[in-house]
């Protein structure tokens, strides 16, 4: 199993596979029944790690740890917490091409965006470690002479974090340091799919310094390792990322004990185009948006909606741009479009392209498996579908892959209403020079995060979530770090009320 024959792009061998374990009570473990999982590279079909198999088990030793560190790490300053996600930070970065090397080799991405996923994570922990030091309540001052109130915020307590396999350390890091800013502990589980960066941060935290117990990291599948972290008694609060199906059943599960929840879920993000725009960035944008991490993004821009003027020659521009995207082998520096993440999810994604097909869309340009001459993995083809309805599955579901699915519309009203006709509500984009457009689209359109004239920036400042099905509750910016504190109020009688 050790002798990986796959050669990194510098020509260097990569390293023996690598093993994952728990990490709990700051102790790293492998499982007490010795389960172990595989992960092949989705590009090279090659075991490139191995992780311990948790069960109850480990999660209830885990939630045991955290609740023992709670009190103590609710107590630390902000400034003691601020100077371990600090160091972090610092640790992210000096190990950063071993961790980008092993998120490109288990998520299929092009080695490249995991260095920018890597690094980019490591401002999150930054940006984190200021708002341990900045949090505040609030006094109230005019309630009469003898009566001051107090609003005291609180650490919800211990929180379980599940994460995905797309964006494996940054989904994490949108999460983790702001639950420890907060002053949470927590029990922290990566999808199967992705175990190894989440583990090689769990050596990190106990590197810089972070106390036993308080992040405390069990590998291992949704069932029965999520189900566990959701359902037991000890833990406050959940926060998930990953499918509307399973944030609906952790919702329903965590609803039975009233436990917090905050849900990152799926998008089906428009982007709308108009006549006005600076079409060769728009175009530009939307190739972008279909393309990065392969699609498998919550905010792939995979509807667009063109103004029909427009709509055949943007199509051909983008068409034009999407035969210059680099498909290929996820560990050569200039791969711009990797491996898609299983066999299973190839095949989801081109049944979505079928199915259309069969109701009348039409492919214009892929539409299938990509092969890439010397890899076994799975590609999909960068694919076009035009002559999409809003009735087809491609316009309304999550296709989560390099599928831009194309629809037209001819006012502004019917923009806003397509746009709407999901029932997701993550993200949108709208492409016009006209301010009365832009403002109009960004009020009516029911999604967390507008972007006008660009599309998928992000800053740590700038909070993050969705509408409707899309979740439940805030990321990252100040209100992310809010979704982990409890209010508390306080009504001091500070006098004598009578003579
Ligand atoms: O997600 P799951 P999957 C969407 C995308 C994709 C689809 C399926 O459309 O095609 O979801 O992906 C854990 N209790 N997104 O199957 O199953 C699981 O182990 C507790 C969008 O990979 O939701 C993993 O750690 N946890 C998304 C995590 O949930 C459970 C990113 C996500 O897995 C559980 C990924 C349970 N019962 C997929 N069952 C985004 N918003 O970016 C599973 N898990």
């Amino acid at each position: 199993m050790n002798d990986l024959t796959l050669t990194h792009a510098t020509g260097k061998p990569l390293p023996a596979p690598f093993h994952a374990r728990h990490l709990i009570g700051g102790q790293f473990q492998d499982s007490a029944d010795g389960a172990v999982s595989e992960r092949l590279s989705p590009a090279h079909a090659v075991v490139v790690s191995t992780a311990a198999k948790g069960s109850q088990v480990e999660v209830d030793a885990a939630v045991e740890a955290a609740r023992a560190a709670l009190p103590g790490w609710a107590e630390t300053t902000g400034k003691a917490r601020a100077a371990i996600l600090l160091r972090v930070a610092d640790l992210i970065e000096q190990h950063a091409e071993r961790m980008t090397l092993l998120e490109c080799l288990e998520t299929g991405k092009p080695i490249a965006q995991a260095r920018g996923e890597v690094t980019g994570s490591a401002d999150l922990w930054r940006y984190a470690a200021s708002l341990a030091r900045t949090q505040k309540g609030d006094s109230h001052n005019t309630l009469g002479p003898d009566m001051l109130g107090l609003v005291l915020k609180e650490p919800r307590g211990v929180v379980s974090v599940i994460t995905p396999w797309n964006f494996p350390m940054w989904i994490l890091s949108q999460k983790l340091p702001f639950a420890l800013a907060a002053g949470c502990t927590c029990v922290v589980k990566p999808s199967e799919l992705t175990p190894s960066t989440t583990a090689m941060l769990g050596e990190l935290l106990v590197q810089a310094g972070l106390p036993a117990g308080v992040v405390n990291i069990v590998l291992g599948f949704g069932q029965p390792v999520g189900a566990r972290m959701v359902s037991h008694p000890e833990v406050d609060m959940v926060t998930f990322t990953g499918s509307s199906a399973v944030g609906r059943a952790i919702a329903a599960e965590a609803g039975k004990s009233l436990k917090k929840v905050a849900l990152e879920l799926g998008g089906k993000n428009p982007q709308v185009i108009f006549p006005d725009a600076d079409l060769e960035s728009a175009a530009d944008a939307v190739t972008f948006g279909i393309y990065f991490n392969a699609g498998e993004c919550c905010n792939s821009g995979s509807r667009i909606i063109v103004h029909a003027d427009i709509a055949e020659a943007f199509t051909a521009r983008v068409v034009a741009l999407s035969k210059q995207v680099a498909f290929g082998d996820p560990l050569d520096e200039a791969t711009q479009v990797g491996a898609i993440v299983t066999p299973e999810h190839n095949a989801k994604i081109d049944g979505f392209v079928r199915a259309a097909e069969a109701q009348g869309a039409r492919v214009a340009l892929g539409g299938g498996p990509l092969v890439i001459p010397g890899l076994k993995g799975q590609f999909y083809a960068p694919t076009i579908v035009t002559h999409v309805t809003a009735d087809m599955a491609i316009a309304r579901e999550e296709v989560f892959g390099p599928v831009l699915s194309v629809l037209t519309f001819r006012t502004l009203e019917e923009a806003i209403a397509l746009a709407n006709d999901a029932s997701y509500g993550l993200s949108a984009g709208v492409w016009s020079e006209n301010v009365h457009t832009c403002l109009t689209f960004a009020r009516r359109v029911q999604a967390g995060t507008i972007w006008t004239n660009t599309w998928m920036d992000g800053f740590p400042e700038v909070t993050f979530g969705g509408m409707k099905q899309s979740g439940l509750g805030r990321e990252i910016g100040s209100y992310g770090l809010e979704e982990f504190l409890e209010v508390k109020s306080v009504a001091m009688r500070v006098g004598r009320t009578r003579a």
